[in-house]
């Protein structure tokens, strides 16, 4: 007869956490948020930290080379999506590892013929106004001119102009040598010519870099960063279980500092062949987290199989649809917490702690803070950095909503990659996750800072420094699906809800 377990699985939503004693050095600012990457034997310190517990997922909608540097800046990892090409993937992780702070490729690139129309278009989609035209409309083209929205006047103008009509050409630019200037000196330059923006170019006057204004700041401001011993930005990488003989040594070439195979179900022996081949090819240095897996005997068959970090969740996924297409999966919850227990366990056994990761069904800031009471060491989040600038999809704007697109690795629009197919008739072949949108939040610092700060202020409730301490001493309750309402505001009339006259 088949195994049943005894108690139902639950999900964030349904815990909360009970407030213990706090005494007067409870208080945001001495709350550390550092957490183990990868596995550590006891008396030692984990070979990566990360400096807040959050890990960007590995989809084409979320992780690519500038959701990384702008998460690292935080002190997170990002794991570039593996649902690319291997030579376009470790593109990715180059970028990420050449990166020069304060320096930025150019995302709104035009031609000389681009129209006004289309670069109005533009500027919704990615909320950029510095546009770079190059003669070959790239970010490394030869850069013939710049437009901004100090350049035309769209109540005086035709849609049809183009930008060669209206843009500041090239002769009239103030812009820097790539090769010989560094961020001070470009920043000096913004400086004494009053610009938002220096453009650097090399010696055929191909787009190389920009400098904005508006990132000064910014750059001064990183405490968080996490950086590697030559101080370049921290970058993971998904991995499949297929074509890891040739997308591994590409991925570590590139400087990948962590590896992570990404499958919906990680209780297998495909996972275990491949840390096996990775482990004895690259040897130990090299880190790669495995899963994703939903109780102890998962936990247990990945960590005997070598996996440098666990990660946990089957479904929970806001654009998975796993669970109704397949009929498996665990609430979050339950899974974090038993895969937690499990890997207490194994650490007390052999002396080695393996960090586990929630991965997905994160939806309330609180729930990031209720996954690490419950035991995880850090979190993977799609939906969450699908809706800042930094993600690489398109901004839309419908019914004068700003939305961005968020889709996931098992829908159609993503599995040219097959990550969810185990073979066969294509034809048999069925989706896994949907393309959506969801609502445009702004800028990533800006968003991280927010929930962090919630973060740290109930682990002050709950009398914890550090997530250990927290995951130590905080008490989780079960609420009754009428008490849920009572935790939201209720039995008033919401002045949003009525218009001004
Ligand atoms: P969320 O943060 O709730 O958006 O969930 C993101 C997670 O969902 C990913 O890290 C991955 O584990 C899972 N995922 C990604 N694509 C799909 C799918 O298409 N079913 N699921």
């Amino acid at each position: 007869m088949a195994y049943f377990f005894e108690e139902p699985s639950h999900t964030f939503g349904e815990y909360l956490l009970v407030p213990g004693y706090s005494s007067d050095r409870c208080i945001p600012v001495n709350v550390s948020l550092q957490t183990p990457l990868v596995k550590f034997k006891k008396g030692e310190e984990s070979k990566i930290k990360i400096n807040i517990p959050m890990t960007s997922a590995i989809m084409q909608a979320v992780s690519d080379d500038t959701m990384a540097i702008a998460l690292a800046k935080e002190g997170g990892v990002s794991f570039i999506f593996g649902s690319q090409s291997i030579e376009q993937q470790a593109e990715m992780v180059s970028r990420v590892k050449n990166y020069k702070s304060g320096f930025v490729s150019s995302d709104s690139n035009i031609k000389p013929t681009t129209t006004l129309g289309e670069i109005l278009e533009l500027k919704d989609e990615t909320g950029h106004s510095t546009m770079a035209v190059t003669d070959d409309g790239t970010a490394t083209g030869k850069l013939v001119g710049i437009v901004t929205s100090r350049d035309y006047r769209i109540t005086r103008m035709s849609m049809d102009q183009t930008a060669e009509e209206f843009m500041t050409p090239f002769a009239k630019l103030v812009y820097a040598d790539a090769d010989t200037t560094n961020l001070s000196q470009a920043n000096d330059m913004i400086w004494d010519n009053k610009l938002n923006m220096l453009p650097l170019v090399d010696k055929n006057q191909r787009l190389r870099y920009m400098v904005f204004r508006k990132d000064y700041t910014d750059n001064k401001q990183n405490r968080n960063e996490v950086i590697d011993n030559k101080k370049r930005y921290l970058v993971g990488a998904g991995i499949n279980t297929r074509d890891y003989a040739e997308r591994v040594p590409a991925l570590l070439n590139a400087g990948a500092d962590v590896l992570c195979i990404d499958s919906s179900e990680g209780f297998s022996e495909w996972q275990s062949i491949t840390l096996k081949y990775i482990h004895e090819e690259f040897g130990d240095d090299v880190k790669v987290g495995a899963g994703n897996v939903v109780d102890a005997e998962g936990f247990r068959f990945l960590a005997e199989a070598g996996a440098d970090f666990i990660k946990v969740g089957i479904g929970g996924g806001s654009i998975c649809i796993t669970r109704e297409t397949k009929g498996i999966g665990r609430g979050q919850a339950t899974a974090v917490i038993d895969v937690a227990k499990a890997r207490d366990e194994y650490y007390r056994e052999t002396g080695v702690y393996i960090p586990i990761c929630s991965d997905g069904g994160i939806v309330h800031d609180y729930h990031m803070t209720l996954a690490l009471a419950m035991g995880a060491d850090f979190m993977m989040l799609g939906r969450y950095f699908s809706r800042f600038d930094e993600s690489p999809t398109n901004r839309v704007r419908i019914n004068g909503t700003y939305l961005k697109e968020y889709w996931g690795e098992g829908s159609n629009r993503a599995r040219n990659w097959q990550r969810y197919d185990m073979g066969g008739d294509k034809k048999l072949s069925f989706e896994e996750g949907v393309d959506s949108y969801v609502p445009y939040a702004g800028s990533l610092k800006d968003n991280v800072e927010l929930s962090l700060s919630k973060m740290r202020s109930t682990m002050c409730n709950c009398g914890a420094l550090t997530i250990k301490e927290f995951q130590q001493k905080s008490k989780l309750t079960l609420v009754s699906s009428t008490s849920i309402v009572e935790g939201g505001s209720h039995d008033v009339i919401l002045k949003d809800k009525f218009s001004h006259e």
